[in-house]
């Protein structure tokens, strides 16, 4: 319940939000504004940082040198901006320990999409084109959020998406031009990844549970329908330009409504992924755990040289 102390601050938060001012850390917000930017950004950052697994396992392999060094260069910048949406999300209040536990025992989740394994070379070049492809169609809304921090960050990350984005599309490029294997890597990777990227704007807008009070606090701007609708509508047109077939038999131009009808997702596929039992939930956080306890030595160096500089600091005063 509102408290009476909270009223005036809750009527000023009220007015910033209708007004499009950002709301800044150092401000009053209600608690469930907090808790529900705290699990959307802490999701975001840790999909980005999940999401370095299934292409960090391509570095070695690509084809050639100037694609390794693509490819490693974007697994970078899915770590920094990993970073960027931590640091924005401990600006509410929490701290990266409770974030990468919430991480580690599945009480937060992580994109749907990196529980798919990348069986190809292909897989790579799908990733980019469709799931960064995804999610900067999201992540453009999003620079429109309401919590400071959190817009600031999506403008960067979407500049550097579209470069992903556009690496992936040359590869699918490349392959779909080349020899007719080639060709066929390319349709079983676009096949494959169509549907869990189309998975990646959430559930039908009736069935999102969030939605209704973020956008009310428009911490989201665009419904996980409409984004999605957006998102096909762009991309069809890149799949007649690749001239492979489409991977949904459904897709069809409406005239009318000017825009791509389409076939219905998995929706059981979907929850089951998402509640841990997708091809490759167990891996990932397993991949994880390891990677986590490995730096451990790291954050006891960062630890023990903050220490030293504040006895230092002391022993001057
Ligand atoms: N996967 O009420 P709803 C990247 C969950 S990474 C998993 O509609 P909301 C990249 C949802 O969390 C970019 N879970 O939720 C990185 C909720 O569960 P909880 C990733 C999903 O939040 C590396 C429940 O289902 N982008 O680009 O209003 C390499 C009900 O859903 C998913 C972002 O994270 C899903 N697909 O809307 C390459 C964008 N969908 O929390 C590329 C930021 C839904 O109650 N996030 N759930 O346990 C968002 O925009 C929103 O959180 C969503 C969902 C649209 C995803």
């Amino acid at each position: 319940m509102q408290s009476v102390d909270n009223a005036a601050e809750q009527i000023e938060f009220d007015r910033r939000i209708v007004e499009e001012q950002k709301i800044e850390p150092s401000d009053w917000m209600p608690e469930d504004y907090r808790k529900n930017l705290i699990r959307q950004m802490s999701q975001h950052a840790h999909s980005e940082v999940i999401g370095m697994q299934p292409e960090g396992n391509w570095i070695t392999r690509a084809p050639s040198l100037r694609r390794k060094a693509v490819l490693l260069s974007k697994v970078q910048d899915e770590a920094g901006h990993g970073l960027y949406l931590y640091s924005a999300t401990e600006s509410l209040g929490v701290s990266r320990s409770e974030l990468i536990e919430a991480l580690q025992t599945g009480v937060a989740k992580y994109a749907s999409i990196f529980n798919y394994p990348t069986l190809t070379w292909a897989d790579v070049g799908a990733i980019g084109w469709l799931v960064d492809g995804a999610a900067i169609v999201n992540q453009i809304s999003l620079q429109r959020t309401s919590y400071g921090p959190y817009a600031r960050a999506m403008i960067r990350i979407c500049k550097e998406e579209s470069f992903h984005q556009r690496q992936g599309y040359e590869i699918m490029y490349e392959l779909a031009h080349g020899s007719p294997e080639q060709k066929a890597m390319a349709q079983d990777a676009m096949n494959r990844n169509w549907w869990p990227a189309l998975m990646m704007f959430g559930p039908h807008d009736s069935d999102s549970a969030h939605s209704g009070r973020s956008m009310q606090w428009k911490i989201k701007r665009v419904s996980n329908d409409d984004l999605r609708q957006k998102f096909i509508d762009q991309t069809v047109p890149q799949i007649e330009v690749l001239g492979l077939e489409m991977p949904d038999p459904e897709i069809k131009w409406n005239e009318e409504k000017g825009q791509y009808d389409s076939g219905e997702i998995n929706w059981e596929e979907f929850y089951q992924v998402i509640n841990g039992s997708g091809p490759c939930n167990y891996q990932r956080l397993k991949h994880h755990k390891k990677a986590h306890q490995d730096g451990e030595w790291v954050r006891e160096a960062v630890r023990a040289y903050s220490e030293k500089q504040q006895t230092k600091k002391e022993n001057v005063a």
